[in-house]
Order: C-alpha cells, then sequence, then structure tokens
C-alpha cells in the first residue's frame, strides 16, 4: 500500500520540538500532555477530528484518546512515554487503522508506549519523588485529573512517599516554542499557502454574477481538497456586497449581485499548518470607480505595512504606519472630512478599519505566542525572525452608513497575505493570490 503524498513535518522535528520542551524542565520534574478526544456533532457522529496542537506539535501523533509525558531526571536525563489507544481489529473495521503501541515507539521515536487505560496506575507512580509538574493549565478537565493523580501520590506519603510540590504552567513554553518556525515549518506553510492561492484563483475563475456565495465556497473546498488539504484551515468566509461589513460572515448563502465586491477569507489547512488568506474582488470582473479607489488603498496599506516587516519592527509600529496611511487616504478620497492631526488622534480610521492589523500564524490560525514585550504594553513585541503572521487592513463602509456618499456604502475590502519574517526583512508566503486591480482583471476576464 502507498501512502499518498501529502507532506508533513519529518519525525525528527517533532524530537527537536520535545527536546526544546525537556531543555525548559527543571530537573526531577514530569510535563504532561493530553491529546484531543472525537467530539460528537450528532447521535453517534463525530466532528472530523482535530488533533490538540501543543500535543501535535510535540509528537505528530493524529489519534484521539492519547497522553504524551516527558520526564527528566534528577541527572537531567529525558524520557519520553506516549500513551495510546490499543490496536483492536473489531473497532478498527469500523474507525480506522490505529497504530498500537509498538508502532508508537517505532515511528514517533518515544522511549516507550502504552495503552492510554495504563495512565492511572502509571502516571501516579511517575509523580512519587518529582518536585515539578508541568501541564497546560487552560484545561479544566485536565487539570481536575491530574489532581487525581496527585491526590493518588498523597495518599501514599505516610510510606514516605513524596508528591510533587510544584506545578507549573506548561502553555507559555510550548507557545513560546511554536511561535518561532523552523524552515520545515515554513516549507509545510507555504505549501499550505500556495494550495489557497490556487483556490483564491479558482474562485475568481468561477465567480459569477447570479451564482450563490456557498458556490463559491464550494470551490475553495474542491481546489484544497485536491491538493491533499481536505480541511480548511478555518469556516471560510465567502461573503458578497454588504456581507463583507459583517467581520466574521459564514452564513454564504446569498446570491452574487452585478456591481458588487466579493470578499473571500478563505485558507487551507495542511498538516495541521493554517494558511490565512483574504481577497476582494468585483463579482462581474470590472472594479467600478470607487471600489477600485479604495481597493488601491488598502492594498497599498498592505504593502505598505508588509515592506516594513525586519526584525525589530512591531505590530504596534506597523499599526501607526496603517493607520496614518488610511486615514489620509479616506481624507483624499472625501469620506473624511477635517484636519489630519486631529482624525488621527481621534483614531478615526477606527470606525472603518475595525479589527487588528494581523495576528500570528502556525498550526493555529489565529496562534499562539504573546504579542507584548516584557513592558507588556500592547503589540510591542519585536519581530524576530521565524515568525509568521498575517498582515490584513481593510476598510468597511457599511450600507447604512449615512454620513457618507452612497456611493461608498456597501463596499468592504480586506487584503490579507501571510509573511515570515527573516533574517534581514521578510518572506511573503502568499505569492499566488491575484491581487493587483490588473491581475484579478485580466485573470476573470480570461475565464
Ligand atoms: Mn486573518
Amino acid at each position: 500500500m502507498t501512502k499518498a503524498q501529502i507532506s508533513t513535518l519529518p519525525l525528527s522535528d517533532f524530537t527537536k520540538h520535545r527536546t526544546a520542551f525537556i531543555e525548559k524542565m527543571v530537573n526531577n520534574s514530569i510535563a504532561i500532555f493530553p491529546a484531543a478526544s472525537e467530539v460528537t456533532r450528532s447521535n453517534d457522529t463525530e466532528f472530523a477530528f482535530c488533533q490538540n496542537k501543543h500535543f501535535y506539535y510535540l509528537t505528530g501523533f493524529n489519534e484521539p484518546d492519547a497522553l504524551l509525558v516527558l520526564m527528566k531526571t534528577n541527572d537531567g536525563t529525558a524520557q519520553s512515554v506516549l500513551f495510546t489507544l490499543p490496536k483492536d481489529p473489531l473497532h478498527e473495521i469500523w474507525q480506522g487503522r490505529r497504530i498500537g503501541q509498538l508502532k508508537a515507539v517505532e515511528d514517533y521515536a518515544v522511549d516507550k508506549s502504552f495503552e492510554i487505560k495504563e495512565i492511572d496506575t502509571l502516571i501516579p507512580q511517575y509523580l512519587e519523588g518529582k518536585s515539578q509538574v508541568y501541564f497546560g493549565f487552560n484545561d479544566p478537565d485536565f487539570s481536575t485529573q491530574v489532581f487525581s493523580w496527585l491526590k493518588q501520590v498523597k495518599s501514599r506519603s505516610r510510606q514516605g512517599v513524596k508528591t510533587p510540590q510544584c506545578l507549573f504552567d506548561s502553555d507559555p513554553i510550548v507557545e513560546e516554542l511554536r511561535l518561532i518556525k523552523s524552515e520545515n515549518e515554513l516549507a509545510l506553510m507555504r505549501q499550505a499557502n500556495h494550495i489557497s492561492g490556487l483556490a483564491h484563483q479558482r474562485a475568481m475563475q468561477k465567480c459569477q454574477v447570479g451564482k450563490f456565495e456557498y458556490q463559491i465556497e464550494a470551490e475553495l473546498l474542491h481546489e484544497f481538497s485536491r491538493h491533499g488539504a481536505r480541511y480548511p484551515a478555518y469556516a471560510s468566509i465567502v461573503a458578497g456586497g454588504d456581507n463583507a461589513n459583517i467581520l466574521h460572515y459564514t452564513a454564504n448563502n446569498d446570491a452574487l449581485n452585478n456591481n458588487e465586491l466579493l470578499l473571500i477569507d478563505a485558507g487551507a489547512e495542511l498538516s495541521g499548518y493554517a494558511a490565512d488568506i483574504t481577497r476582494t474582488f468585483p463579482i462581474n470582473g470590472k472594479f467600478n470607480k470607487e471600489q477600485a479607489a479604495l481597493y488601491q488603498l488598502v492594498l497599498d496599506a498592505k504593502n505598505l505595512a508588509i515592506n516594513a516587516i525586519k526584525p525589530g519592527m512591531t505590530f504596534a509600529e506597523l499599526n501607526v504606519i496603517t493607520n496614518a496611511f488610511l486615514t489620509q487616504g479616506l481624507l483624499d478620497l472625501g469620506l473624511f472630512t477635517g484636519d489630519f492631526n486631529e482624525l488621527l488622534s481621534d483614531k478615526k480610521i477606527k470606525q472603518y478599519f475595525i479589527h487588528g492589523l494581523g495576528h500570528w500564524l502556525g498550526l493555529d490560525v489565529h496562534d499562539v505566542g504573546d504579542y507584548q514585550s516584557n513592558d507588556k504594553r500592547e503589540q510591542t513585541r519585536a519581530f524576530e525572525k521565524g515568525m509568521v503572521m498575517t498582515i490584513e487592513p481593510g476598510l468597511y463602509i457599511p450600507l447604512d452608513d449615512l454620513s457618507v456618499a452612497e456611493k461608498w456604502r456597501g463596499i468592504g475590502i480586506r487584503i490579507e497575505d501571510n509573511i515570515a519574517v527573516t533574517d534581514t526583512g521578510f518572506e511573503n508566503l502568499t505569492v499566488n493570490s491575484p491581487q493587483t486591480i490588473e491581475e484579478i482583471e485580466t485573470l476573470m476576464a480570461t475565464s
């Protein structure tokens, strides 16, 4: 049986992630990471399985109901144990193949593997005599489980058993590791972006007045899936006309009207890694004057922000640049009146640019990692090589906004690229999603 060629991270990367975590552990400690469980959609059917992303980052293991244990001895020696569901011929006929304990050790390079049902016996034994326990504090159910194991250990204190006294939140450690992407992770994200770019091209080619938003969504999903990215990284936003002014519009059930724009925010997930791309284009293939003017302004703002990205830059500084540029642009177009500096200090642009400029991107579409520097001021964290983020300025003029001329109303535009920070600047991962007015109109005219 030949496995389909869908890219994934090499095994050695997951081992490296574990090693990096272990380096942060104190001696004589233990860390415990639960996998996700299946989630019921209705009656006896489940949602498509999505692994816990911290667990995936540390293992590459994609089955539900598993658990990773990392231990570090007094002399700094590390051991990894993966608990998984057992091989089970009957269950596997119905539900799919399982790796089992033998292959878990071979294929996932852990030191030992046991059946998941052993955790209540083995984990209390592992906890005995350790000084510190690492686990994620954001999962109350799992915290309860850890405390019940700790209680078991503590109940044997009269026999001289020592219970760990220090609990440490593992989430910030994993989040910091995940924030900096390796070359192999970047390669996967480039590929997720490439597939998503093909999907955005296809959407532009298949778009026609009178079609429905969900029909364009189907074209996106078709293109993702046929390149091995079977699931979108998030629910695709396919928003015609004024629907674009609903930021997280996912109803996708309206007809596509002549003389309106279509905003598509959609990205594929490839081996766990997300792309997050937005394009906005005219449904009939040709921008009208007002659409073109606002579109060019957002496009220029996006490129201005991207071109400023390099190590040391911050989201806070990018916001200053972008807000000033968009404010001046709306003044020039007559949507704003008054004094530039006053508009700026009043943050008037936030009336039409209603969300943040961007966010971290990785295994999660809104990826983990702190946005603040040590002084905790907002979004002042300096960019470093290997960080990946979106840059996504937008302008949203609702249909019922009576403060601007009628010709501007009902236009919602966002343009979003995915950017990696390099040694000296940036790499734009979003290379094949058409973005200039000319590119878009040419593609739509020839399809
Ligand atoms: Mn985004």
